[in-house]
């Protein structure tokens, strides 16, 4: 009796052993089969477009009483990977992330197996002690003096840029933590005009407001103009509110701009405010003797935000906020919750790194980078680094020779590459009134075709007074000079009248 009731629960018995056990290798090929293998062949389409009403009569998303079978669970299994997007398909160009690594992805595995929730060394050693050493050498190579500071792995780069904020703002007011904004003279930061929505997204969930973010212009380069920045810092002074942070970016989200730090830095020192460099997307290139000088002054910095989901393809999400400071991150946001944190365990609560986040349980995404950069060493780690970006100029080289095609930028700095399709009926009609409208609309027109046919993705935007253009990114180190060429051909294709 005792070992029918125990069979009831989930592993407890070795019938049920043996069932999770089939479901689970099974469900595995599966994945490795149909996701990560086949998923990634460049014969088969990257993603199989359903409009929303197609595809909730394709997949029976509804839940029920009964539970279903093993063969109708597998099935559900086959459905998912069928009409998702194969984001490791080598023709996925389309975000700041692509490609399934797959030492990242065994470790982003061997994290959920494991199920850990790295707040407390007694829950998550391994863990706990793998971050320390990622976050400490990641510090290293960004150029802080001997690694030293701080640093979390954190739900994305919005949250890592809003606990720079968070950061900056109890540097220049610690007392904030109890008593708020209250009494305070207005806060405000600067950051481009080009840089990424959450900084003014983060300004307005803690509380500053989203206007106090005082947006610079970008030369022709898309590249922070220092001028106008001193001349925003001496506005809020004269303003009487309180100027305290700068947020760079190493490698804007559209046109891969690099501000120039030493500068903005020069006047960080003089105003004395917070610098922080959002290198989300151009932090990767740190790992390049080639390359890293795009990043020139960022061991200046404050704090940094890095993400090795994009440029160095670790899987979603894997994202790290780095500081120079040694306690600020926990004086900021601790709490000391007795349940998790107490003082007297019997060892070093050091380790019980928890507390100087503002989420409470946190997933072990250290694990998926760490694997990889295993795998590969960090000579591996520049290596693919450096192939990227001569994937990129190769294929700015190609669509340069081709009138069928204008740069947005024309040197562009990191492995985004912006540019308009003409296609042969807006040829020699670039001074026409309506040019501008006409060009905006044959980007949405190829995106559509290419998404029906499911032969490639990459994505569009107009940016200031741009019209529509088409951002290429690569970060897919599997591409080769040929899969360049491909992109060039069938934006041709379908940009065809
Ligand atoms: N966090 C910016 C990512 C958006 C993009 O892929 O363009």
């Amino acid at each position: 009796a005792a070992e029918a009731e125990a069979g009831s629960r989930w592993w407890a018995s070795a019938p049920d052993r043996r069932r999770h056990g089939r479901w689970l290798r099974e469900a595995a090929e599966l994945l490795l089969e149909g996701a990560v293998l086949g998923g990634a062949r460049r014969a088969g389409p990257v993603s199989t477009w359903r409009e929303p009403r197609q595809l909730r009569d394709a997949l029976p998303l509804q839940l029920a009483d009964e539970p279903l079978s093993h063969d109708q669970l597998l099935q559900l299994v086959r459905d998912v990977i069928r009409y998702s997007v194969k984001t490791g398909h080598p023709y996925f160009v389309n975000q700041l992330y692509s490609g399934v690594d797959p030492y990242g992805l065994v470790g982003q595995w061997l994290g959920d197996a494991l199920n850990p929730s790295v707040y407390t060394y007694e829950v998550a050693p391994v863990f706990t002690l793998m971050e320390e050493t990622v976050l400490q050498q990641m510090r290293q190579i960004v150029g802080f003096p001997g690694g030293r500071g701080d640093g979390i792995f954190c739900p994305g780069g919005s949250v890592a840029n809003g606990y720079a904020i968070s950061c900056a703002r109890y540097h220049a007011a610690p007392h904030i933590k109890k008593k708020g904004l209250h009494g305070l003279p207005r806060m405000v930061l600067f950051t481009s005009q080009d840089a990424h929505y959450s900084v003014k997204k983060m300004a307005s969930f803690l509380g500053l407001g989203s206007d106090n973010v005082y947006l610079i212009e970008c030369d022709a380069r898309g590249k922070m103009d220092v001028k106008h920045l001193e001349q925003e810092i001496q506005r809020a002074l004269n303003e009487g509110a309180l100027p305290f942070m700068v947020s760079a970016t190493a490698g804007t989200t559209v046109l891969g701009a690099f501000d120039p730090i030493p500068e903005i830095a020069d006047l960080c020192k003089k105003y004395n405010l917070w610098l922080h460099v959002d290198a989300a997307w151009g932090g990767g290139a740190l790992m390049s003797k080639k390359h890293r000088h795009l990043l020139k002054g960022i061991e200046l910095a404050d704090s940094v935000t890095w993400n090795p989901h994009k440029l160095l393809t670790a899987p979603q999400q894997c994202s790290t906020f780095l500081l120079r400071h040694e306690n600020i991150l926990a004086d900021c946001h601790s709490e000391s919750a007795q349940y998790l944190f107490q003082k007297d365990k019997f060892y070093d609560t050091k380790y019980d790194t928890g507390d100087k986040h503002v989420q409470c349980g946190r997933r072990a995404d250290v694990i998926k980078f760490w694997m990889m950069w295993k795998a590969k060493g960090t000579n591996g780690l520049e290596k693919h680094i450096d192939t990227v970006f001569d994937n990129a100029e190769y294929f700015t080289r190609q669509i340069k020779q081709r009138e069928d095609f204008r740069m947005v930028l024309n040197e562009p700095e990191c492995t985004n590459i912006c540019f308009w399709y003409i296609p042969p009926s807006l040829h020699g009609k670039e001074n026409e009134a309506d040019f501008k409208d006409k060009l905006h609309k044959v980007a949405p027109k190829i995106k559509e075709r290419m998404m029906k046919e499911g032969t490639m993705m990459i994505t569009y935007q107009p940016l200031n007074d741009h019209p529509n253009f088409f951002r290429l990114v690569l970060q897919n180190s599997a591409l080769t000079h040929t899969d360049m060429d491909y992109f060039v051909e069938e934006i041709e294709r379908l940009g065809k009248d």
